[in-house]
Parts: C-alpha cells; sequence; structure tokens
C-alpha cells in the first residue's frame, strides 16, 4: 500500500510562505481532523490548522487530483515543525531534507521528464544549475519527437551525451580538495574560491589544523571546497591526526588542486607530490614574489591568492574538469539511470564499441 509522506517543499529556515505538500490516503482523513475546512481538488481553500484547539497556522490548502495536497503556511519555522510534527505523529513519513531530491511521485509534471525535472529542482543549487536543468525539457522533448533542427543523433552524438556528467556534477557537488605543502596559500586560494573569508589564514606554517569543507560556487558549477592542512613531517601530535584525516578527504575528491609555492625552493617532499597526484590541477601560488625555481616545465596555473590574479584561470580549470566550463545551458543532458537507459537503446544495434 502507499504509504503517508509530508515533505517541505520550500527551503528551510525563515520565509514569507512553506508550502508542506502531504501525499498518500491518509491525506484527506488528516485534512477533515485537523483542517477547518474541506479542501477542494485544485482550488484554493483558506481555513485555520489546528491541534487540539491550538491553532498552529491558518494556511492556503489545494487539494491535489491524485489525492494529495498542498498546504500553504506562513513560512515561520515554529509552524513549519508544529505542523510536519503533527504529520509525523499522524503516521506521515517527513522529508523536510531540501537538499534531498524530491521523490518523483511527488513531483509535479505531466510526463516522467517534467516529474524528473521538478523532482531534482531542489539540488540544484546554482543559477547555472538550475538553468540547464530547466532547459531539458525541450531538448529531450526534440530528441523524443525527432523535431530536430539537425538530423536525428548519430551513435557518436549519443555516445558523447552519455560521457557528458555536467548536469549529473551540478545536482550532485562533486568535492574538490586543496592540498599542497604548508605556506603556500591555500586558505589564502580556497577563500577566494569561496568568495569570503571561510579558513584561517597566518603567516605561520600549520595553520589550518583541520580540514574545512563547504559549498563554492565556482563559475556556477557548486563543489564541496576542502581545504586542507600543509602536508609535512611534524611531531605535533593534533596536526599529524588533522594531516592524516586530510589524507582520506583526499581520496575520497574527485579532483586535488595541488597549491605550490614559487617564491620557496622545490624540496624533494614537493617533488614526491607532485609525482603523487599526477592528475591534479597544479596552481604556482605567489606568482608576484622573485620565483626560486623553474615552473616552465609544469601546466601549471599561475595565481596571487592575495590579490585574486589568475584565480579565474583556475576557475575555469576546476569547472572545465567537470564539463561545466562555457556550458550551452539547452544541450541534452542526462541525470538519472532511466534516461540513461534510454539513451542507451537509443545507440544503434551496430556499436562498434
Ligand atoms: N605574497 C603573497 N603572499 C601570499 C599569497 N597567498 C598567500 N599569501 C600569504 O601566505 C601566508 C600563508 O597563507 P595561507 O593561506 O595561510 O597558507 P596555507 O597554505 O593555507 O598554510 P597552512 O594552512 O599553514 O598549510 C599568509 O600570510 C598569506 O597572506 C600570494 O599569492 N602572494
Ligand atoms: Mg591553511
Amino acid at each position: 500500500m502507499q504509504s503517508n509522506r509530508a515533505i517541505l517543499l520550500t527551503p528551510p529556515g525563515s520565509s514569507a510562505i512553506a508550502v508542506v505538500r502531504l501525499f498518500g490516503p491518509g491525506t484527506l482523513e488528516f485534512l477533515r481532523r485537523y483542517f477547518s475546512k474541506e479542501p477542494k481538488p485544485g482550488r484554493c481553500v483558506h481555513g485555520d490548522l489546528a491541534d487540539g484547539g491550538q491553532i498552529i497556522d491558518d494556511p492556503v490548502v489545494v487539494a491535489l487530483p491524485d489525492g494529495g495536497a498542498d498546504v500553504n503556511l506562513h513560512g515561520g519555522p515554529w509552524v513549519v515543525r508544529r505542523v510536519l510534527e503533527l504529520a509525523r505523529r499522524e503516521g506521515f513519513e517527513v522529508c523536510e531534507q531540501s537538499r534531498n531530491a524530491i521523490p518523483e511521485e511527488f513531483a509535479d509534471g505531466d510526463t516522467i521528464l517534467e516529474r524528473e525535472i521538478a523532482a531534482h529542482l531542489p539540488l540544484a543549487r546554482t543559477e547555472l544549475g538550475l538553468r540547464v536543468l530547466l532547459a531539458q525539457a525541450s531538448a529531450w522533448e526534440n530528441l523524443l519527437s525527432g523535431k530536430q533542427a539537425s538530423p536525428a543523433p548519430d551513435r557518436r552524438a549519443i555516445r558523447q551525451i552519455l560521457d557528458d556528467l555536467s548536469l549529473v556534477h551540478l545536482l550532485h557537488p562533486p568535492t574538490v580538495a586543496i592540498i599542497g605543502p604548508p605556506n603556500v596559500g591555500k586558505s589564502t586560494l580556497a577563500n577566494q574560491l569561496f568568495g569570503q573569508e571561510r579558513s584561517i589564514t597566518a603567516d605561520l606554517a600549520g595553520t589550518t589544523r583541520d580540514w574545512v569543507g563547504e559549498i563554492a560556487n565556482i563559475d556556477g558549477l557548486p563543489v564541496m571546497l576542502v581545504d586542507t592542512p600543509g602536508i609535512r613531517e611534524t611531531d605535533d601530535a593534533i596536526e599529524r591526526t588533522a594531516i592524516a584525516r586530510s589524507r582520506e578527504q583526499i581520496e575520497r575528491s574527485q579532483l586535488v588542486v595541488m597549491v605550490l609555492d614559487a617564491s620557496a625552493p622545490l624540496d624533494s617532499e614537493v617533488s614526491a607530490m607532485l609525482a603523487a597526484y599526477p592528475r591534479a590541477v597544479v596552481v604556482v601560488n605567489k606568482s608576484d614574489m622573485p620565483s626560486a625555481w623553474d615552473a616552465s616545465s609544469l601546466n601549471a596555473i599561475h595565481t596571487v591568492a592575495t590579490t585574486d590574479e589568475g584565480v579565474g584561470d583556475l576557475r575555469r580549470a576546476i569547472a572545465g574538469h567537470f564539463g561545466c566550463a562555457e556550458m550551452d545551458p539547452g544541450r541534452l543532458r542526462w541525470w538519472t539511470d532511466r534516461q540513461r537507459a534510454v539513451l542507451e537503446k537509443r545507440m544503434p544495434i551496430l556499436d562498434d564499441r
């Protein structure tokens, strides 16, 4: 049997309006018990929502055609919490993590694709993510109806679409670790990427003791940016633990940005680090200082983290690594297993891969 579920469609925190969507066979019974009016499909009904004689709010309730209902509350956190608690008490499963995709059966839309788009809207943290996701409705319609200006995509074109994970990355932020020797400017660079002061920086090796992970908007691509402590041999037990923990973070990251100091001679530890992360994006920071070594053999990005110089290049390199630099939002992309399967089926039978 279908279960009863309550989902907070709007983001958490204070707002003018918060929408709680109720689903499942118990929805109308719940509203009959706690809402003062009879909900009507497709109509806005204004009434009181009360629990045991105490009015929680005077929401506008809209009954949905499939038996669910949207409860449009005043968006104070207390009101929202009370309504979700009430629903939970009445046996509803409550989803209030607005950073999760909405279960597809809860999402609005006439077609599966429209529901997939609506279901993933909460995961679009940036304007670019939102634009690319919303553009998929017409991109897919063109593919499925064959209404394309250019000829229908051939095997190579579909392979390219399958290999393009950009929308998956836009909806599920990849982890990017900033690593390097102590005092090279990793935290200063991280702060530039965050666009605000997040990590403590100081002219003292070993300033960052523990990784700082938070979402940064890199030219429209959200990434979980992890600033790590400088990797070095040390007797300080806390720093050693921090370095060990950051190694775990580095292992889990999808991209490593290795920061080096233009003004400090390269030692064998740094060379070993370069060899250990051959796929890292290499940044030569402190380019404003006289250089102590020749970086020309490295395919590196040169930055001055204190002034933001070169940081735009680094942003482009990070976004580009995940296929999100200079994106055309209208291009067809996939972001669910179902869509992947649809595309794979379209690969002509004579697939020579
Ligand atoms: N001249 C110059 N100084 C910089 C630059 N980037 C950072 N610094 C300075 O270098 C010092 C160290 O910077 P941090 O960002 O704390 O370095 P870190 O790599 O995070 O250091 P740990 O966390 O200790 O490993 C600070 O005094 C910064 O202001 C740069 O591009 N040029
Ligand atoms: Mg630091």
